[in-house]
């Protein structure tokens, strides 16, 4: 940002500049802007209402928190969800910020731990299954979070996917052509079988944003990345959209928001064929096309495993 830059609202001195709103912001009417993003996407897509019982699923990072906060002063009552997913002193810290925020703001945070509940974390899942962690990670927070939303009696369960993750997650379907995840990655994906709607309000704010949110409303949040994150294709996706959006501003915007506006309206029908009729897990009741789930099954594989410390999965990665 040039120094001297002038805050397109007030012309006070600013302190983030927007390319893809070709615009500077002053602290005041960045919030404003944030807000004013978040409250377009819950109006738009219908993503909230007023009566929903909200539980937010928090991992301590910027944008689950920034999520948390802009709800909040949206005037959105919500509760907070932290999954503990034993991935060494990255969730030992990330739990803090979560819990922190929580006491700070007086709001409620549910706490779900993996090893303490169900006998197995992270990195030790994903040796069990010799899959790749964030496989294991993304099942077992699925299924948690729909599980901790149906026993807390939420009609709405909100992530702080924003629109580089989105953009990242859209580009990987694009390229491989994954018609039935693409089918799936809308900002609202409508309550099925007794579980949560899926909510994600900040798919119209970019990682920056939410980290400049947080700055500017004072909020402590754990920056580090998760360590098995590390070779992850999102990251090199995010890249490369980075670089196109840094010679076409607005372009990271435009590829997603027009997908959910001109391209996934033509891929209802894949979303309706995925709610067939499902039976119930014999385990723990949650809805499944097999006998057992597959998070019972990855506990029952993951618990049975000797503990693996995560820096056996890290180690030489960085
Ligand atoms: S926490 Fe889990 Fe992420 Fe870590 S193991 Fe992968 S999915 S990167 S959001
Ligand atoms: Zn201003
Ligand atoms: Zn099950």
């Amino acid at each position: 940002m040039n120094p001297g830059s002038k805050c397109r609202v007030c012309r006070q001195p600013a302190i983030i500049d927007l390319p893809r709103h070709n615009a500077n912001f002053c602290a005041e009417h960045f919030v404003e802007l944030c807000k004013r993003q978040v409250a377009k996407a819950i109006d738009h897509w219908h993503l909230l209402t007023r009566e929903d019982r909200i539980l937010v699923a928090v991992s301590g990072g910027k944008d689950s928190l920034a999520v948390w906060d802009l709800l909040a002063e949206l005037g959105y009552a919500a509760d907070g969800l932290y999954v503990g997913l034993g991935i060494g002193d990255y969730s030992d810290v990330s739990a803090e910020y979560a819990r922190g925020f929580a006491r700070a703001r007086g709001l409620h945070l549910v706490e779900v731990n993996l090893r303490g509940e169900y006998g197995y974390d992270i990195p030790t899942a994903a040796r069990a299954t010799r899959r790749v962690p964030c496989s294991a990670c993304g099942l077992s927070k699925r299924h948690l979070f729909d599980k901790a939303a149906l026993d807390g009696g939420y009609t709405a369960l909100v992530t702080g996917h924003n629109l580089d993750d989105e953009a990242a997650v859209l580009l990987g379907n694009t390229l491989r052509w994954e018609i039935d995840y693409l089918a799936r990655q809308l900002p609202l994906l409508p309550a099925r079988d007794g579980f949560p709607k899926k909510v994600k309000p900040l798919v119209r704010l970019t990682e920056r944003e939410t980290a400049a949110w947080c700055v500017v409303r004072g909020i402590d949040y754990l920056v580090d990345e998760c360590p098995m994150a590390v070779g992850n294709k999102h990251l090199q996706y995010k890249a490369t959209l980075n670089q196109m959006e840094t010679e076409s501003p607005g372009s990271k915007a435009s590829f997603y928001l027009n997908f959910v506006e001109r391209m996934a309206p033509m891929l209802a029908g894949r979303l309706a064929d995925d709610r067939g009729a499902l039976g119930s897990c014999a385990e723990c009741g949650a809805p499944t096309s097999g006998d057992v789930c597959a998070f019972c099954r990855l506990v029952a594989t993951a618990s049975a495993h000797e503990r693996v410390p995560v820096e056996l999965l890290t180690k030489g990665k960085r």
